[in-house]
């Protein structure tokens, strides 16, 4: 069973691993057609209309499955590879581990925020951005530009202890948990945190920035946490207005995938 740990934890290994993993998917040109699905999907979810990877309650069930995929492609090429996450309540700051020279690199330099540490910097020659929203072919970080503080673990409890799963109008506005973790009311978990970091996070091209992974296996954490502390509270709508994404029905791109089918995270992986 693959056990997904916080990325303090990993060994100066595990991080080599990882980031070589990362390195060959893009070697290979299959880690550019992550960025190409999502990027399609950010494109065309919206509130009135379908909505499947994002502003909806599959919001969580989409994730979940693309970052299974990624996972999987990752551990083709090495088999000790698990996605690690990033709790960005505790390693908040632009000088925290996750931005070491040997693991995904730090903040972008001052004018083009172009990164230039790690693995991941232009300069490198192995991360060119190919799937893009403009003409710049380097990764770009800003970190606490768009928005100085990261949430505090006193908002992600307040979050996780909302006990409804989503509700109508099914979208933005939801009054949810779904819609408070993704970050569209309430503190703003999810989103602020693609803004806090800057460049590519904020696009729909946001799987540039190898973080967007760490970034949303800690939201996936939070919804296995929220699981857990509501067992009662299941994933609705369970049948669903027209845009929406009910309990079994299918989710886009995959042809055999529903929220059910991602609802016990334990079939694939647990999290220390
Ligand atoms: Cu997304
Ligand atoms: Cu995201």
């Amino acid at each position: 069973m693959a056990v997904r740990k916080n990325q303090v934890a990993l060994s100066a290994t595990e991080r080599r691993n990882f980031v070589g993993a990362i390195l060959e998917l893009k070697r290979q040109g299959s880690y550019d057609e992550f960025v190409t699905t999502h990027n399609a999907f950010i494109m065309s979810d919206t509130d009135e209309g379908e909505r499947t990877g994002h502003r909806s309650p599959s919001f969580l069930p989409w994730h979940r499955r693309f970052l299974l995929q990624f996972e999987q492609a990752l551990q083709d090429i090495d088999s000790s590879v698990t996605l690690p996450y990033w709790d960005w309540t505790v390693d908040r700051t632009p000088n925290s581990s996750l931005g070491a020279d040997d693991f995904l690199g730090g903040n972008g330099r001052s004018g083009d925020g172009r990164v230039t540490t790690g693995s991941f910097a232009f300069d490198g020659g192995k991360w060119p951005i190919n799937v893009r929203v403009d003409g710049r072919t380097f990764l770009r970080r800003s970190l606490g530009d768009g928005v100085s503080e990261l949430p505090t673990r006193a908002e992600v409890d307040d979050v996780l202890a909302m006990p409804t799963y989503d509700a109508p109008p099914w979208n933005s506005e939801s009054d949810s948990f779904r819609n408070y973790v993704e970050g569209w009311l309430g503190p703003n978990l999810h989103n602020r945190v693609h803004v806090w970091v800057g460049g590519q996070m904020l696009s729909g091209a946001s799987p540039n920035d190898p973080v967007f992974w760490l970034h949303h296996c800690f939201i996936d954490k939070l919804w296995a946490d929220w699981q857990e502390q509501h067992p009662s509270a299941g994933y609705v709508p369970v049948d669903a207005p027209p845009g929406v994404i009910g309990l079994r029905d299918t989710m886009k791109p995959w042809n055999d995938v529903s929220p059910q089918a991602m609802l016990d995270h334990t079939k694939f992986y647990t999290y220390r």
